[in-house]
Formats: structure tokens, C-alpha cells, sequence
């Protein structure tokens, strides 16, 4: 039997990049076998070097909402790409984002882009200690803010998946101001306040989270968190990377009425090339460089290509306000998934918001990493293996989120369940 290509193309890329990847989840450690190497993509579809062909769940792990290859995304991307591809000098396209952000999020005057969900978080964060000249940081275990060395604690997603519960290289000093805290638990919360007051410079949280698998959060548990940081004046950071536009037309904190003072960004503000942005209130952000000491900064920030594609992608999902919609599809295809594995006697339990979910091999609840890490990781590489093959590309981790785009359709669903009720587990 001929090799495939995708076993060639991933040998090759062992000798040249470590794991074979430019990114661990990639790698598919997790649920076993080879990753598959993409060649495109389109709508809900993307295709692989084999010539074989999957309705996509991951999305590129979250933004491409609006689907693969949008036309409108890059036609605004080929316009722009014509003028050149980096400045490094302002530009009115990143003006123009800024302001569809700054318009859809009420608690953000003024927001700096970065290259990265990561450079967001770091961002924040610095900005929070650098505002209150304190140092601690209470994060949640599970919750994962990208690979800034402080917050590789506990953290979820890669981390989760492989086990690595904070990375080598990262020195105990660089963590030694990380509080980390059991999600949902706002008794725990209270207690670490109380101990640390006044030394808590920032509270980081997925207001959702998405790197444990999704795990939404207690109403009080948020309430707890923004009633506490105002109390004890820190800074309360919603790491919204994943949730930013994906369940509405801006961000969850109107979903929840609770208001973050500084809200991190990335995926689909980028329609699927690199971006992350830190916003907030003026006088917050206005301690950014160069209007004030706390600094920041990138090369490649506000790239006009990423910000082209942001643009097309809010303008449309401004436009289209798909949000009702997918949401809809998304609660009748868990309920359909949920009906089949009943159906086949397999214990699992789906936690979704809007267009996220994760199918759980874990009865629930599943509301913390505690819960979440009962699941059955081999009986989901085995799912992850079963779907693939029959040409549905889920994420290869059950510590992640799965996600739907407006281009997914019945028929999708359709073939998706049916490959569902073949599982036998
Ligand atoms: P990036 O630096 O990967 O753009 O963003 C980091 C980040 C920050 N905050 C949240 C809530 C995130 O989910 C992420 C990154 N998400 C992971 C998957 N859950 C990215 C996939 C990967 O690491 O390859």
C-alpha cells in the first residue's frame, strides 16, 4: 500500500520541527496515530494532503466563525495585500478595527493590538500590576491564557492534554506570584482574597471556560469574582481569546452582566490570521507606552493583512448576526449526539454555550478541572479516531473546545450523527 502523504510530510517535519508541529495540541499525542497535514480549506470543509476531505469542528481552534476561506475575508485581504504587507508605521485599517471593537464591547474605550492571544494576556496582566504596583495573579486550574511563563501553571488545553502540569524552563520565581484556584469555587475565592487582599494585583478568567473541554461558569462564581476585585481594587481580566464575538456580537460580559476592566481578545477579531488586542477603560490603558510608563510592544502589531481580515469578519458578522442561528444548530446537534450515545449505552455528558461544546466521556457534571479530569481520555482517542475516519475532524483532545461556523449545514449534522450512532465505544 502506497505511504500516504500526510505519513511522508509528517517524517519530514519531524527532523526539521520539534513534534513535527509549530504548535503541541497539533500533534495529536492525545488520541494517537499522525496528524493530518491540511492542503485547504473552505467553509466547514478542509481537506488533507491525502485527498481526503472533513467537516471541521476545530476551525483552527476557534476563529474561523465565519467559516474557511470567506470570500469577502479575502477579498479584503488580496486589497490590502496589493499595498504591501507590513508597515510598521500606523494605519487607518487598525484605527478601524479598534473602533468595531471598541464599539461592541461597552467596557473597552481603547484597545492595543497584538500578534497573539498570548501577547493579549501578557498585556493585561502587565498593565494590571503595572497599574497597582502589586504583583500576584489569581488564574483558575484548568483555565489556559496562552504560554506567558506566569501563567503556565495549572493551566488547561496542551498542558492538560499532555499532562504537564507547569512547564520546565519556567523558574519557580516567575510563578511564585501565581494564585491558582479551582474554577466554580467562589468559597476558595473569597478565602484567597482574604489571605492575599490587598496584594492581588489582577484575577484572570475565561468567563467560559474553553481549555478544559468548555466548562461554563456558576452565575455567582462571576458575580463572586467582580464583587471581590472591586472590594480590594484589582484589576478583574476576562480572557475572552476564545468567547470575544463567538457567542455574540461582542463579548459574554453583557451575557453575564459582569463587567471586566480589561478584556483580552484574539481568533476571530483576526478572521484567522495572527492577532490578539488588550482593551479596557482610557485611564487603565492610557498607562500603555508611550502615553504612559508600562510597556508594550510589537513588531508586527496591527499587521494591515490581520487587520484587513478582522474587519471583513466583524463588518460581516455585524451584518449577518449569525449568532441565533448557529447557536440553534449547535443545541440540536448535542442533543442529537447525546440521543445517539444513549442510545449505544455510552456515559457521557455535553457542556455548550452557544456555537462551543464538549462531549464528555465523563457522567458530570463537569464544572472544574477535578470533574473534567475523570474523563475518559481513551475512550476518546478512540471517538477522536472513529469520527475521524469517518471524515469529521474533531479537536485531538478531550480537553478542548469544538465549535461551529455559519458554514456548517443539515447535511453536516447529519453525517456527523450518523457516525455518532456507529460508535460503539
Ligand atoms: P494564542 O497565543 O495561541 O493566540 O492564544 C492563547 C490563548 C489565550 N487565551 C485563551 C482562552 C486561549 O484559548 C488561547 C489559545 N487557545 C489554544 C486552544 N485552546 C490555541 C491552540 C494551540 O495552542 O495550538
Amino acid at each position: 500500500m502506497a505511504i500516504s502523504r500526510n505519513a511522508k510530510l509528517f517524517s519530514k517535519a519531524l527532523k526539521l520541527i520539534p513534534g513535527g508541529v509549530n504548535s503541541p495540541v497539533r500533534a495529536f499525542k492525545a488520541v494517537g496515530g499522525k496528524p493530518i497535514f491540511i492542503e485547504k480549506a473552505k467553509g466547514q470543509f478542509i481537506l488533507d494532503a491525502d485527498g481526503k476531505k472533513y467537516i471541521d469542528y476545530c476551525l483552527s481552534w476557534g476563529p474561523m466563525l465565519l467559516g474557511h476561506a470567506r470570500k469577502e475575508v479575502l477579498d479584503s485581504i488580496r486589497r490590502v495585500m496589493t499595498r504591501g504587507t507590513s508597515y510598521g508605521i500606523p494605519t487607518a485599517l487598525e484605527t478601524r478595527l479598534a473602533e468595531l471593537i471598541v464599539r461592541a464591547i461597552p467596557t473597552v474605550e481603547k484597545v492595543r493590538l497584538v500578534s497573539s492571544g498570548t501577547e493579549a494576556v501578557m498585556t493585561a496582566i502587565r498593565l494590571a500590576r503595572g497599574c497597582t504596583g502589586r504583583d500576584k495573579i489569581v488564574k483558575f486550574i484548568g483555565c489556559y491564557h496562552g504560554h506567558v511563563d506566569h501563567l503556565l501553571v495549572r493551566a488547561g488545553s496542551g498542558t492538560m492534554t499532555l499532562g504537564i502540569p507547569a512547564s520546565p524552563g519556567v523558574p519557580r520565581d516567575f510563578t511564585k506570584h501565581t494564585i491558582p484556584l479551582p474554577y466554580n469555587n467562589s468559597v476558595k475565592l473569597k478565602a484567597a482574597f482574604e489571605k492575599y487582599d490587598s496584594q492581588i494585583a489582577a484575577v484572570i478568567v475565561e468567563p467560559i471556560a474553553g481549555n478544559m473541554g468548555v466548562v461554563p461558569p456558576c452565575p455567582e462564581f462571576l458575580k463572586a469574582l467582580r464583587t471581590l476585585c472591586t472590594k480590594n481594587k484589582t484589576v478583574l481580566i476576562f480572557d475572552e481569546v476564545i468567547t470575544g464575538f463567538r457567542l455574540k456580537y461582542g463579548c459574554t460580559q453583557d451575557i453575564f452582566g459582569v463587567k471586566a476592566d480589561l478584556t483580552c481578545l484574539g481568533k476571530i477579531i483576526g478572521g484567522g490570521l495572527p492577532i490578539g488586542a488588550c482593551g479596557g477603560k482610557a485611564d487603565l490603558m492610557d498607562n500603555l507606552a508611550p502615553n504612559g510608563p508600562v510597556y508594550q510592544a510589537g513588531t508586527l502589531s496591527g499587521n494591515p493583512l490581520c487587520v484587513a481580515a478582522g474587519i471583513a469578519t466583524l463588518e460581516l458578522l455585524k451584518s449577518e448576526n449569525p449568532y441565533k442561528r448557529i447557536d440553534l444548530a449547535t443545541s440540536r446537534l448535542c442533543e442529537n449526539l447525546s440521543n445517539a450515545l444513549k442510545q449505544s449505552g455510552i456515559e457521557h455528558s455535553i457542556n455548550r454555550v452557544g456555537s462551543m461544546f464538549t462531549l464528555f466521556f465523563n457522567p458530570g457534571p463537569v464544572t472544574d478541572y477535578a470533574s473534567t479530569a475523570k474523563s475518559d481520555t481513551k475512550k476518546y482517542a478512540k471517538y477522536f479516531n472513529h469520527m475521524l475516519s469517518a471524515g469529521i475532524y474533531l479537536p485531538p483532545s478531550q480537553f478542548e473546545a469544538c465549535f461551529l461556523s455559519t458554514a456548517h449545514k443539515q447535511q453536516d449534522f447529519q453525517k456527523t450523527i450518523k457516525a455518532v450512532q456507529n460508535f460503539k465505544g
